[in-house]
């Protein structure tokens, strides 16, 4: 074990804003029809700072008795009044409260931080990046539109006709929401459901609340209308899995894990809810022996350690080709070796703690399983001692297909190497396509003919050229394979919310 990066007595609470201080040391109770309500059960759970094991606030948490409500003021407030406002009414709800996720960007930041342990810059970084979110998806709502198209011939037979079709909401959204970023994936759901005219249950990740909490409160300063959008903390086994499977429920969003994932689609099987997934990834990063080492040595270490590896896009997979591979490797590791790890809250601070002692303990149990599966540890392996869930940024050479580190996703900061010595592009392609998952991936070549021929042969969402995991609002993003269906983000993330009516009529 290593040393804690974290100073004894160290608050995490104290050190914050007093306007973060006084936002936890309230009471966080459920969302449900504009109000602030204790559960059914009033029972609550705390939640902590994984980087220092301190207790940060007490969130109430919701069962299927305050799904039902959820879902039951959804349901109404569907029907009226937010469906039938007009597609610029509801922009304006959603620039509004962009503007005020602008006016608390700090609060959001720090709870981001205490709540889930990531590094200030990405907090700062994400809580951008969801006011641009509400923003996109305000202009996207006013340009909802059909089309018209030719009507049937077996009118047009006996009649002039006139056939158009116009884009309705789906109806109530049941949203899932992971711990790893947990603002962004919320906002990611709601804004486009929103800008659809559907209305929301909201379940966050019941280990990092705070910061969608915050949310539903400046989605009542906003003014949304009563049961537009609901906020139901509770447990997946519990509250997750009722929302999958709510009669009354038209879609659910999920993003986590791939086994849960199998879960909530059988959970929705019972009315045929639309379901959209977003899973687990194993993501190949591709480095050709022209490879611009200057790219390829910060970014590729920032595909596997960004966010401690928590990260569906994470590049952990890696293949280099034999002619340069020790010289990047040295490079790779002095490089993450560098990082320095601590509490989010330092600006300098670029690794923080996994989320949980048990995620901690999973990712170490990798680590353990690379060793005995026989790859080379060039940096890192160790957990740091102390009550903070951190774990070194580690990188393996010498890997194989069949290891374990290698097939599955470890959600850690943890980067697989193996080698190649082929410029084959097809097998290259089908080394990096040999995963059941295809979310994102990406390749580094200072050969454009090369960098896109090889992009068109890897089976995965979103591939990138000489960076990793470029993902943006604008940008389609979502899995092949069993990393997903459907995609969130840009106009396909609105399509997912809305269906299309195809009207004929017989002038
Ligand atoms: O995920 P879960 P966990 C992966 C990553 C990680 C692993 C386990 O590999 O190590 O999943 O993490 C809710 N019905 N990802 O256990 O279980 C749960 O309450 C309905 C990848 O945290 O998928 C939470 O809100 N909902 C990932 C959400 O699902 C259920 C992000 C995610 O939890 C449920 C997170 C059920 N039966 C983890 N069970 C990504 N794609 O970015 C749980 N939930």
């Amino acid at each position: 074990m290593q040393a804690n990066p974290i100073e004894p007595g160290f608050s995490s609470v104290a050190t914050v804003s007093e306007v973060t201080r006084e936002y936890l040391a309230k009471e966080h109770l459920l969302l449900i029809n504009g109000e602030w309500v204790a559960g059914e059960q009033g029972d609550s759970i705390d939640t902590f700072d994984p980087a220092t094991g301190e207790k940060i606030a007490t969130v109430a948490i919701g069962h299927q008795a305050d799904i039902d409500k959820a879902v039951a003021a959804a349901n109404a407030a569907f029907i009226s009044p937010w469906s039938k406002l007009s597609h610029f009414e509801r922009a304006k709800y959603l620039s509004k409260l962009a503007r005020l996720i602008e006016d608390h960007a700090e609060t959001f930041t720090e709870l981001e931080i205490l709540d889930n342990g990531m590094p200030r810059f990405i907090s700062a970084l994400t809580i951008q990046n969801i006011s641009e979110m509400f923003d996109y998806y305000a202009g996207a709502a006013q340009r909802i539109e059909g089309t018209t198209t030719n009507p049937p011939r077996h009118i047009t037979e006996v009649a002039e006709a006139l056939t158009y079709t116009v884009k309705e909401p789906v109806g109530v959204a049941g949203q899932i929401v992971p711990w790893n970023v947990p603002i962004s994936t919320a906002v990611l759901k709601l804004a486009p459901a929103l800008a659809a005219g559907c209305t929301v249950v909201v379940k966050p990740s019941e280990e990092t609340p705070l910061s969608i909490l915050l949310l539903g409160e400046l989605i009542i300063e906003a003014g949304f209308p009563p049961g537009v959008v609901n906020i139901v903390n509770g447990y997946g086994y519990d509250a997750g899995q009722h929302l999958a499977e709510h009669p009354q429920v038209d879609k659910i969003s999920f993003t986590g894990s791939t086994a849960t994932g199998r879960k909530v689609i059988a959970a929705a099987m019972g009315n045929l809810k639309k379901v959209s997934l977003e899973l687990g990834g194993k993501s190949p990063v591709v480095i050709m022996p022209d490879a611009d080492l200057s790219l390829v040595v910060p970014g590729v270490a920032m595909a596997t350690f960004f966010l401690q590896g928590q990260n569906c896009m994470a590049g952990t997979r890696i293949f280099i080709h034999e002619s340069i591979h020790d010289e990047c490797i040295e490079q790779i590791a002095a490089f993450a070796r560098q990082f320095v790890i601590g509490h989010g809250l330092k600006p300098e601070t670029f690794i923080g703690p996994l989320i949980s002692k048990a995620h901690r303990d999973k990712v170490y149990g990798y680590i353990q399983k690379g060793i005995e599966e026989g790859a080379t540890l060039v940096c890192g392996g160790n957990m740091l001692a102390g009550e903070g869930n951190f774990i070194e940024p580690t990188i393996f050479t010498n890997c194989t297909p069949d290891m374990a580190i290698v097939k599955e996703e470890i959600f850690g900061p943890v980067m697989a190497v193996q080698r190649f010595n082929t410029t084959d592009l097809d097998e290259i392609a089908a080394m990096a396509n040999n995963t059941e998952y295809g979310l994102s991936g990406s390749v580094w070549t200072t050969n454009l003919s090369t960098a896109h021929s090889l992009v068109a042969r890897i089976r995965a969402g979103q591939v990138s050229i000489n960076c990793h995991g470029a993902i943006g609002t604008n940008i389609p993003f979502g899995g092949y394979g069993q990393s997903g269906w459907g995609r969130e983000f840009g106009q396909e993330g609105l399509d997912a919310y809305l269906e299309t009516k195809a009207v004929t009529a017989r002038l």
